[in-house]
């Protein structure tokens, strides 16, 4: 996969770029990744990036000219993107199978934003797709398109390690993780469950289902609802469900 981001701060960008999975991806030949500096696509003498806002107020906003320069030059060095992601609060939200759908695409370009937006012509004829991590506020795109670059990187063929740690994990399968434990058995007196030191490897499994279910059911019921449950996790869901009625039935407070 062919990687390009543009930025202002490409010290930050090749940090999150620089170490751990997405390093090793990169290292792998798995993903090829650039990152450009914005003010090399400006043609002033104080390669100035953002201008004030049209209609006043305060706050600067990003030049469309450096954007649609760099795009234009990576578009010449790179070829044609499959996509052209801004990231930004009003996109729409990014979800693993938004990782999935771009892990499955040869070319991305992210576009990442700073000072109080980006001229709207940018999000209208270079942009492909806006996203948003999450509704809360960034002095900067950045962070998001990491974001972004690392929930993808790590999907694509041969860049984790051990590829039954993504079949098994979290959000595949549309449940939370069941809870996990290492070394020691006895840390402080705080004791691993019993079962999982067991080696009976079907009553782990069941285990694990259980507690994978009844953690969704407490802190994401919503994901119940279009969790794929196979007939087996149907039945656990019953027995923690029955299991949770019989404590608040002992359970006296209001
Ligand atoms: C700042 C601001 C200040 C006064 C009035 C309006 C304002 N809007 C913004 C603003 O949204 N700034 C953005 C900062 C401009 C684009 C880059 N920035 C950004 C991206 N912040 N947060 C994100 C982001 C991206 C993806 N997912 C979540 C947040």
């Amino acid at each position: 996969m062919k990687l390009d981001i543009i930025t202002i701060f490409p010290r930050l960008v090749e940090s999150g770029l620089g170490d751990g999975i997405v390093r090793r991806a990169v290292e792998r030949g798995r993903v090829d990744a650039r990152v450009w500096d914005l003010r090399d696509f400006t043609e002033d003498r104080h390669r100035s990036v953002d201008d004030v806002a049209f209609g006043g107020g305060p706050g600067m906003v990003l030049k469309p000219a450096p954007i649609f320069g760099a795009v234009d030059r990576i578009r010449r060095d790179r070829g044609e993107p499959s996509a052209v992601v801004l990231t930004s609060p009003q996109g729409r939200r990014f979800t693993q199978a938004e990782a999935q759908r771009l892990s499955g695409l040869a070319h991305l370009v992210f576009i990442c934003g700073r000072y109080e937006g980006v001229d709207e012509r940018v999000r209208e004829h270079v942009a492909t797709e806006e996203l948003s991590i999450g509704d809360y506020v960034l002095t900067g795109g950045e962070l998001a398109a990491l974001v972004v670059c690392d929930a993808v990187i790590r999907l694509l063929p041969g860049a984790v390690g051990d590829e039954r740690s993504i079949e098994t994990e979290s959000f595949n399968r549309g449940l939370l993780d069941y809870s996990q434990y290492t070394r020691p058995a006895d840390f402080r007196g705080l004791k691993v469950p019993e079962v999982l030191l067991s080696g009976h490897h079907a009553a782990i499994r069941q285990w694990r289902r259980r507690e994978a279910i009844r953690r969704t059911l407490e802190r994401r019921p919503e994901l119940l609802e279009s969790a794929s449950l196979d007939v087996e996790e149907q039945q656990l869901l019953r027995e923690v469900l029955e299991e949770r009625k019989g404590a608040n039935d002992g359970d006296t407070r209001d």
